[in-house]
């Protein structure tokens, strides 16, 4: 059993996430599907609770007393995330869905208005597949080249061809952090020193390391940088696009309607300033409210102390499955180059029924391409099973996970 951490309570940790306390199948449930979603704390559920049962009003609509607080509590929202990924100022923060809705807010606009045809946009084979076909749509539109950083046989970036893809043709480069499939971090400021080395801009998609690490997007030194709120133990339909204010200055409103305008006239109208001009509608504040609880939650948790458990955690279930027989983890080997992720498969068994086996044990995995399917074909597995963990996760867990491994190892005599 490895070592308590100091300073961090793990049983009162996770009594603050009522959603861990049940059992499933007969057993207590073990939550490995973090990368998909996260668990909520009590102090996210109170906050959203508390927006509707006092505060509930549209935003920057209307005058009355409601109306004033909700649009407080939707901007100190913003301002919260804003230091949460240290941006300048809370204006360069555009609420979104979540990951999927930034990069497709930045493909619609920024890259439609300035990728041409003799351009290439350059992503990578470790891709979510929100990161990849929103590009497909621009260059279809364009006729720009999608183009692919390639992947050793550790799922690490095979950055000494970098060069090969990336030059004066290159506009703009979009790459994970973290990939959900395999847990690979990408050293993405070195990489943004060279995308800007010749002249193209570079967008991160945050949406598995937001959860895990302080993301600073000065330090980072990128152009544009996604979260999503329900990942890091926010609610669901909630992220966030960061860009430097004078590229949200130039771009084209993304979606029109109310909110996003200042004046309408009947042949045209007129945007508002940034972040509204990319927030037409009404947003979902609670959402907002939800997402600026789980930063002060994560913050509070301190990410010095989640890194050092995640990864004594991961470290364990690295340990004890590759002491699995016949099975097999994708991914980097050094726990200095993974995050929270570890896919694996078992033997002959499908994923599917691997999950399935699991799930009658309590124990929650995700199985299936993970809408990675790029890296699917790199490691040429039409699935993986995956325990995906978080800050709340145990090593007890780990041993619960192995040892619901060994029923399908008996069921499919691996
Ligand atoms: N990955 C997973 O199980 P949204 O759905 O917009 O919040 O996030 C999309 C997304 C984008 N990039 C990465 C790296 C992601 O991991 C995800 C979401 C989940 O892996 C659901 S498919």
């Amino acid at each position: 059993m490895p070592a308590v951490i100091e300073g961090f309570d793990l049983p009162s940790l996770r009594a603050q996430f009522p959603a861990l306390d049940q059992e499933v199948n007969g057993r207590p449930l073990v939550y490995l599907d973090n990368a998909a979603t996260a668990q909520k704390p009590r102090e996210v559920l109170d906050a959203i609770a508390q927006f509707y049962e006092r505060d509930n009003a549209n935003v920057h609509r209307g005058i009355h007393e409601l109306s004033r607080r909700a649009t407080e509590n939707f901007e100190d929202a913003r301002a919260r995330i804003a230091s949460f990924m240290n941006a300048s100022e809370p204006a360069e923060i555009v609420w979104t869905r979540g990951t999927t809705e930034a990069i497709n807010l930045v493909a619609g606009t920024w890259a439609l208005d300035n990728v041409g045809e003799d351009d290439e946009i350059l992503l990578s084979t470790m891709e979510h597949h929100s990161n990849i076909v929103p590009w497909q749509l621009v260059a279809e539109r364009t006729g720009a080249k999608v183009r692919y950083i390639e992947m050793d046989d550790q799922g690490r970036l095979a950055l000494d061809t970098l060069s090969d893809v990336l030059g004066e043709r290159t506009k703009i480069v979009s790459l994970g952090h973290i990939s959900n499939a395999l847990g690979t971090v990408n050293p993405i400021a070195e990489i943004t020193r060279r995308v800007h080395d010749v002249g193209a801009l570079i967008m991160i998609d945050g949406a598995q390391a937001g959860p895990h690490r302080p993301v600073d997007v000065q330090e980072l030194g990128c152009d544009f940088y996604a979260i999503s709120g329900h990942k890091m133990c926010g609610p669901t339909g909630i992220g966030v696009l960061w860009a430097r204010r004078e590229l949200l200055e130039e771009m084209s409103p993304y979606q029109g309607g109310g909110e996003m305008i200042r004046i309408v006239e009947r042949d045209g109208s007129t945007w508002a300033e940034v972040p509204h001009k990319f927030e037409a509608g009404t947003p979902n504040i609670a959402g907002a409210v939800g997402m600026a609880a789980a930063a002060d939650f994560l913050e509070g948790v301190g990410f010095d102390l989640i890194a050092e458990h995640e990864r004594t955690v991961v470290g364990y279930a690295m340990e004890q499955l590759s002491q699995v027989p016949g099975l097999r983890i994708y991914g980097p080997d050094s726990l200095d180059e993974r995050s929270g992720v570890i896919s694996f498969t078992l033997g002959d068994a499908h994923p599917h029924d691997i999950s399935t086996i699991l799930d009658s044990e309590g124990v929650a995995v995700r199985a299936g391409h993970h809408c990675a399917q790029l890296v699917m074909r790199h490691f040429d597995v039409a699935a993986t099973a995956r325990a995906s963990f978080y800050l709340y996760n145990t090593t007890d867990e780990v041993d619960r996970l192995v040892e619901a491994l060994d029923t399908v190892r008996g069921i499919f005599a691996v």
